[in-house]
């Protein structure tokens, strides 16, 4: 990686493995001070129209002809030269997001683990032979759609763009990834990265820029053969749009109001911290955030008080510093949160947090206390409205049919916890559960599990082998010879 400069505090597009310096570029802040740090290039139609042509040169010239395991060791070797650079990459990460320096080391260790998992995955695309009717041979292949667009969200930048390029690239396509005009950096590395680890120009390319360009000209692109997306619902619904135009697939991840279930009979120990790092990991600023907490009146006062007790002791600070708690993204998140806290003030029991932390040091970055609020009717705005900051809200049942019925009510269903140590109510909730993924007496998933939303929160599978298909096409052949 040596014979990789970046230019200080300037970072390009990477296109046809061109560092690439647009007319226009973007500043990029630094949540924790509000103040600019670095610039990226703005890329636009043309830089696009650039990347897609790239990518579809690489695919037909090399990388469709590469073999699975050609494709394989490659994976592998990204891995190991993104371990190599984990520290650099974990503090761009940090100080481009605001996240606390143990959460940004371990999204490195999450990308490292994509790519690495789906190194292991790319041998396994096969098709398979089928008994057929007649005496004919008849039988599926699997291939790469060839280019594949990437938007992604500022709230994981590494994590995210490793999950969905790497199924992607395992699979034999080309990319073109946008990242959040927010937090585009560690997007940019990765891509010189995965030039010194050997991957051919043009196979993985990046257009950082404005969502209504870069953005909007890569979902619009009619020579993309599949699009994925992370971020919100109303852009989610665009995305959708431009793709039926084009009539490629979208897979789309659009966050969600994920609640933890708290049984009776769960054990409280174990529970509350995860519950609470569910809401306040990121800020809260993560799709499958634990942002409900749904709990059996019997044990509702021991752990809204346990919670209590966490939120209040919670460290906030520059991701530097490696608090508990780091700012949110952007001024606009600040006050996007601000305001639905002040909507839940009028509705429900404020038990902890709710303004920006007292102290000079708070000034001028983008920090929330930590909230808590108690006594929330399951319809209430801060119930409903994915709040993406550190908002718990506490909503207590009296059985298992009207917790599913409070789980179930909202417009989203990406994940839900469970607590009990009772296998019959969690495998009854597991079949209940309107939502793509239920975790019982956890609220963390590996890279090996599919997920995935239901309703509003999008459609499409990422993560797992599932998702390693879903970036392909079967082929049908028949044989007569
Ligand atoms: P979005 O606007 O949805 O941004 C996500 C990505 O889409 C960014 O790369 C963005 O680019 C791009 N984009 C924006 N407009 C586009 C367009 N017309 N065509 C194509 N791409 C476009 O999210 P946000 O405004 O940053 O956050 C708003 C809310 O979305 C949050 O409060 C939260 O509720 C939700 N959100 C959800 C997630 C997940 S993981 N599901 C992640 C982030 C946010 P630019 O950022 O460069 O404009």
């Amino acid at each position: 990686m040596s014979n990789v400069t970046i230019p200080e505090g300037a970072y390009p597009a990477i296109i046809g493995g061109e560092r690439i310096f647009t007319a226009q570029s973007i500043e990029v802040i630094d949540p924790a001070t509000g103040k600019v740090f670095a610039t990226v290039a703005r890329c636009g139609e043309t830089e696009v129209d650039q990347a897609v042509a790239a990518a579809r040169k690489a695919f037909n010239k090399s990388w469709r002809l590469t073999t699975a395991a050609e494709r394989a060791r490659l994976l592998s070797r990204f891995a190991q030269v993104i371990s190599e650079h984990a520290d650099e990459l974990a503090a761009l990460e940090s100080r481009d997001t605001g996240k606390p320096m143990r959460q940004a080391k371990i999204d490195v260790a999450f990308s490292v683990r994509y790519f690495e998992y789906y190194s292991h995955m790319a041998e396994a695309v096969f098709g398979s032979v089928i008994p057929a009717a007649t005496d004919r041979f008849t039988f599926t292949t699997r291939e790469a759609y060839g280019v594949t667009g990437h938007i992604i969200p500022w709230n994981y930048p590494l994590g995210i763009a490793s999950r969905t390029l790497a199924p992607a690239l395992a699979a034999g396509n080309c990319c073109v990834l946008k990242p959040a005009e927010q937090a585009p950096l560690s997007s940019v590395r990765i891509a010189e990265l995965a030039l010194v680890a050997g991957f051919p120009a043009g196979v993985l390319n990046v257009v950082p820029g404005l969502g209504s360009e870069a953005g909007a000209a890569l979902s619009g692109h009619s020579g993309i053969d599949h699009v994925s997306f992370t971020g919100s619902v109303p852009v989610g619904r665009k995305i959708a749009e431009a793709a039926a135009k084009n009539l490629i697939p979208a897979a789309l991840e659009l966050g969600g109001k994920s609640p933890n279930i708290v049984l009776a009979d769960a054990d409280l120990d174990l529970a509350t911290p995860v519950v609470a790092s569910a809401i306040l990991q990121n800020a809260g600023q993560t799709c499958s955030a634990g942002a409900r907490l749904l709990v059996h009146r019997d044990v509702h006062d021991d752990l809204v008080s346990r919670l209590k007790g966490i939120f209040a002791r919670a460290t906030i600070g520059a991701g530097k510093t490696d608090p508990d708690l780091g700012p949110v993204i952007s001024a606009l998140q600040h006050q996007r949160v601000s305001e639905l806290v002040d909507i839940g003030r009028g509705e429900a029991m404020l038990v902890h947090g709710g303004r920006r932390p007292a102290g000079a040091e708070y000034e001028e970055g983008y920090f929330i206390e930590p909230t808590l609020f108690d006594n929330v009717a399951p319809g209430a705005t801060i119930a409903q409205r994915e709040i993406f900051g550190p908002v718990l809200t506490v909503t207590s049942f009296s059985d298992l049919d009207e917790a599913v019925e409070i789980a179930n009510g909202t417009d989203y269903g990406l994940v839900t916890g469970v607590w009990t140590r009772n296998i019959g109510r969690a495998n009854w909730l597991i079949r209940e559960l309107h939502c793509g993924q239920v975790m019982v007496n956890t609220f963390s998933n590996g890279v090996e599990l599919p997920f995935g939303g239901r309703k509003k929160s999008g459609y499409g599978v990422e993560k797992g082998y599932d998702a390693l298909l879903a970036f392909t096409h079967v082929k049908g052949a028949v044989v007569v010879m």
